[in-house]
């Protein structure tokens, strides 16, 4: 079975109610492809107004991250639930900020996107390694350390997009080349299989993200294993992410 094309958009801590309002109206004046699956993740603030204003069938609304618990003395913390009750249908875990910036570890990244899928949440999973790693030459190593954390503990990964981004190409201009991409997916593909069994890391969808825009998506266009893109600062210009949007077509 083919895998539907998917872009991710990740505003990140950006955005107002009149620019989220803004981006969400040129996507819903786009004619977007039947085919892709889009799903835009604004700040958790903006969730129910960007689930209120989406016009387009082919686009849901995720939160970035989320807790382990429905509800609960845990300030500062949203939960799977509140997410769901807002109108959103992702989340996003593991992503490279969370784990550098906020310090959560591979555990707690899994704990939480097993959490959110038992909640009724599918979840785009974000792994990949630093510049130091990369450099070691241990990027498979580092993915597949974090891949594990979570198939130890999950088993169904039918609501499970993976995007690998490389910490080295997220916010630096500098994304991946599409044949460094392909390669890595392809080994996170053969990893998985030996993981959660051939079907499912067949069917699993790997995106890359880091620095994604819409000049160098189209380069990724005949990559097998590039199933999509999570993309971050060029998601913020609406007209640039319907370019990524319609970029394999
Ligand atoms: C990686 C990506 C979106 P950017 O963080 O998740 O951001 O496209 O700005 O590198």
């Amino acid at each position: 079975m083919a895998r539907q094309f998917f872009v991710g958009g990740n505003y990140k801590m950006n955005g107002t109610t009149e620019s989220i309002t803004s981006i969400i109206d040129t996507l819903n004046k786009a004619e977007l492809p039947a085919n892709v699956e889009v799903v835009i993740a604004p700040p958790a603030p903006y969730l129910a107004l960007a689930v209120a204003q989406n016009k387009q069938k082919t686009v849901e609304v995720s939160a970035q991250n989320v807790y382990t618990k429905t509800s609960g003395a845990f300030t500062g913390e949203i939960s799977p639930d509140q997410v769901k009750d807002l109108g959103a249908t992702w989340t996003l875990t593991g992503h490279s900020e969370r784990r550098t910036i906020f310090k959560e570890s591979d555990e707690f990244i899994a704990e939480k996107t097993k959490f959110a899928l038992e909640r009724g949440l599918s979840v785009i999973f974000c792994i990949g390694e630093t510049l130091e790693e990369r450099k070691s030459g241990i990027t498979l190593e580092v993915c597949a350390r974090q891949l594990d954390a979570l198939s130890k503990i999950v088993s169904d990964w039918s609501h499970v997009v993976v995007a690998y981004e490389p910490v080295w190409a997220i916010g630096t201009g500098l994304a991946a080349t599409s044949d460094d991409a392909q390669d890595t997916h392809k080994q996170i593909r053969a990893h998985l299989a030996k993981t959660i069994g051939e079907k499912q890391a067949s069917e699993v969808r790997i995106l890359y993200g880091g620095s994604a825009n819409g000049k160098n998506a189209p380069d990724f266009k005949d990559k097998a294993d590039v199933d999509g893109f999570l993309v971050g600062g060029a998601s913020l210009k609406p007209l640039e992410f319907i370019d990524i949007v319609k970029s394999r077509f």
